[in-house]
């Protein structure tokens, strides 16, 4: 099923599964509804902002103070990190992908109740500095949230070099009593530390201050564990040679206008990607495919 550009009033599709409407800001949105979980969707950035398994908590953050109008990032849920991360001389951080607002290309709820979108970047003031690209982002929606970041080169004769990542923000009940695991032994970029090359020494990585580190060559799969919640989180990925863990802590989450002094305690940013020297360059015509797959059980 092909959609056209959301009005303003709610409308389910033939299956009753994908809504459009205004969400905040009377910002365009999908809320996605599936036998096993909830999503929804803003159109502004391709931003997943919630995703909710019946009989669980959500599983993303979404800060209480986070705006909800074009030209601004959206703070929590899953911010679309791209052609660059970090900050870029006269340029906004993080790229622009996360804020511009998408066009649906497809809506597809399939025979077993999966609901997948496919967004595509469209062409904005910011994409004629590049050499010619398409930027597709897949959502789907069953009982685990996978997300396909599509990058192609469309140039003749040129490579095309940028940088992805799939900022996510984790719910969780005490960011001190969580651990993250599968990161022992990768070389990190310590952001706190004036990005001192570092190496993690631990398998059960806790946060008890403000953490921002790049983890290059991580390929495998991360865990977090809440065991306030009780819950173990999985982040699956392929194509994807980072890992960004940040939390923003005390300080940081005062100087954020748009982050609540306290919301630090219930979020954890896993992120996963290509960035710094994990950057990507496409010959001409090729084409990259970031997978994320975000999981979720209870503990026992
Ligand atoms: O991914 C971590 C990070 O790059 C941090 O350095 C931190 O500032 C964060 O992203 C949030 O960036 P934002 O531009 O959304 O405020």
């Amino acid at each position: 099923m092909t959609t056209s550009k959301p009005g303003s009033a709610a409308k389910p599709d033939a299956l009753g599964r994908v809504t459009f409407l205004d969400g905040q800001g009377e910002l365009p949105m999908l809320e996605i509804s599936t036998p096993w979980s909830t999503a929804e969707i803003y159109l502004l950035g391709a931003h997943v902002t919630q995703f909710k398994k019946k009989d669980e908590p959500p599983l993303l953050f979404l800060g209480q103070c986070s705006r909800f109008a074009e030209g601004h990032p959206i703070r929590g849920g899953i911010p679309v990190v791209f052609p660059w991360f970090g900050p870029r001389e006269g340029l906004g951080q993080h790229g622009f992908a996360r804020v511009t607002t998408w066009e649906i290309k497809e809506v597809i709820p399939a025979p077993d109740g999966s609901v997948s979108v496919r967004f595509r970047l469209p062409g904005c003031p910011e994409t004629t500095a590049f050499s010619p690209f398409t930027a597709d982002y897949v959502v789907t929606v069953n009982q685990s949230l996978t997300l396909q970041l599509i990058i192609t080169n469309e140039a003749k004769d040129a490579e095309f070099t940028f940088e992805n990542c799939l900022h996510t923000y984790f719910e969780v009940a005490d960011v001190t009593a969580i651990s993250i695991h599968g990161l022992k032994g990768a070389t990190y970029l310590d952001k706190v530390a004036s990005f001192m090359e570092k190496t993690e020494t631990s398998d059960a990585l806790r946060i008890a201050s403000e953490v921002d580190r790049i983890y290059l060559n991580t390929t495998g799969t991360v865990e977090v564990l809440d065991p306030r919640i009780g819950r173990r989180i999985r982040v699956e990925k392929q194509c994807s040679a980072s890992t960004v863990v940040w939390n923003p802590w005390i300080a940081k989450s005062r100087q954020m206008s748009d982050f609540g002094d306290e919301e630090y305690e219930h979020m954890i940013c896993v992120e996963s990607g290509n960035v710094a020297s994990n950057g990507i360059s496409l010959p001409s015509g090729g084409s990259s495919t970031l997978t994320v797959k975000l999981s979720s059980e209870t503990l026992k």
